[in-house]
């Protein structure tokens, strides 16, 4: 029987780290962009998560015979007008990177009362085969921007991104307690219950 293989369409570590331990045990081997497609890159121009994950999922599936999942997700500050937005990754132009990202946040948002430094992430995941979606699905997690980066863990954002239920910011959390309560786990959640039907239908 030939082994069935899913592509995760992303070529950020930290989002591949989070997605294979969220889809583990399901009947596919998940492999990443590096694996089947190197060098291929696509990109992005869409005004939401939404269309920007549905152009980059529809995008891999016509160069790839299995499913494909690609995610667009990010930070939307509220006293920022929703920004970063879809640009969290690019934020902070001519050098984009998580340490000036949130530099450039904490920057904007100096002098701003905790009460009005809510934010919340956002995770678009979308499923495709063959040039066609299969589901769509979005999870949101609300926290606010803490006045300093405090932890290590995570990636991006998550040194600022304060979540109250647990008193810690998300880089402040293990792998596990990150996932059980983010944008991405809540989002993979509802994916991965479509994907454990449709797993056992025939192999591909
Ligand atoms: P791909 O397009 O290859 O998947 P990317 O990093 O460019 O990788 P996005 O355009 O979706 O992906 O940007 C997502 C950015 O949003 C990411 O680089 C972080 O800055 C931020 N972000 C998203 N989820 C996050 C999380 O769980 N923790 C911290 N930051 C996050």
């Amino acid at each position: 029987m030939t082994e069935r293989r899913l592509l995760l369409a992303t070529t950020n570590p930290g989002k591949i780290r989070e997605m294979r331990a969220l889809f583990k045990g399901l009947p596919w081997r998940i492999v990443g962009l590096g694996e089947v497609l190197p060098g291929l890159t696509f990109p992005e121009r869409g005004r939401t998560f939404l269309e920007n994950a549905r152009a980059k999922s529809l995008f891999y599936s016509r160069k790839w015979a299995g499913l494909t999942l690609a995610e667009d997700s990010g930070l939307e500050v509220e006293a920022l007008d929703g920004a970063p937005g879809v640009i969290s990754a690019r934020f902070a132009r001519p050098r984009p990177g998580d340490e000036s990202n949130n530099r450039k946040v904490l920057r904007l948002l100096a002098g701003v009362p905790e009460k009005r430094r809510k934010a919340r992430y956002v995770c678009v995941i979308v499923l495709s085969e063959r040039g066609r979606v299969i589901k769509a699905v979005r999870g949101e997690v609300r926290g606010r921007i803490a006045v300093e980066p405090r932890g290590t863990g995570g990636f991006g954002y998550d040194p600022l991104f304060y979540y109250s239920p647990l008193r810690k910011t998300f880089a402040e959390l293990s792998a596990e307690a990150k996932n059980r309560v983010s944008h991405r786990g809540r989002a993979v959640r509802m994916m991965r219950g479509f994907l454990e039907k449709k797993g056992q239908g025939p192999g591909r």
